[in-house]
């Protein structure tokens, strides 16, 4: 992705990370906000991987073939993120009431896809065993935690906007995803495909798509004063 560096207005200062730019997000009251509701589908055929655990197999189970995007009878993606992209000002963040969590659980991570605002977030460890989770942006680490005890909790950070992988050291095969944000313009797709993004002020806007089969789909949305905006989003292998 493209690097941007630039000044908007007297609040927002844009530096690039990791493909996300950082905005000093300003939270305040919305007035005429839009909405933008759609859904994410995937027409091709569903590439799948196979797992093979080779330690651990009592909790992690045994062999397996799983899809690289999680698609419903109607092509509607679940798990898929969307988010608008150098949002300066807005709603509020949504309130939260315990700090994010990314838990290991049968040698999954779980939630699997999730968004976080910048900010900590606690890794789990519900097995019995050794679990070595280890996040990336890009090639770059993130954190990287041992988590040999059942019931240990390890705090850390996620500071960056972006993309964030989720490894386990341990157990090959794992893998998760973080997208870490800068404003609350976002969401995930639910089983059907579908999303909504509420209180947008009007205005036109660049919102991305992201999954991890397809990676990122950028395209521009207009966003009415009070009304919604439909959109379908058609990801596509990379
Ligand atoms: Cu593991």
């Amino acid at each position: 992705m493209k690097t941007i560096n630039r000044v908007i207005g007297a609040f927002a200062i844009v530096t690039s990370i990791g493909g996300v730019s950082a905005y000093a997000y300003e939270a305040g009251p919305v007035t005429g906000g839009g909405t933008i509701v759609g859904k994410v589908v995937f027409n091709d055929v569903v590439p799948t991987r196979k797992i093979i655990p080779n330690k651990d197999v009592e909790v992690c189970g045994g062999p397996r073939e799983e899809p690289l995007i999680e698609v419903g009878p109607d092509k509607g993606v679940q798990n898929a993120v969307v988010y608008l992209v150098e949002v300066a000002k807005g709603k509020a963040w949504p309130a939260q009431s315990k700090t994010p969590e990314l838990t290991n659980h049968k040698c999954r991570f779980e939630p699997e896809v999730q968004v976080i605002r910048a900010g900590p977030l606690d890794v789990v460890n519900d097995d019995p065993m050794l679990h070595n989770t280890h996040g990336y942006y890009g090639k770059r680490t993130a954190f990287n935690m041992a988590l040999p005890n059942q019931g240990q909790r390890i705090p850390t950070e996620l500071t960056r906007p972006g993309t964030v992988r989720i490894d386990c050291d341990a157990h090959g095969w794992m893998e998760g995803w973080i997208y870490v944000v800068d404003n609350p313009y976002y969401a995930i797709t639910g089983a059907d495909g579908k999303f909504t993004i509420t209180d947008v002020p009007p205005g036109t806007y660049n919102l991305v798509a992201i999954q991890s089969l397809t990676g990122p789909l950028q395209q521009s949305v207009t966003v009415a004063a009070g009304k919604p905006t439909n959109l379908t989003i058609e990801l596509k292998k990379q």
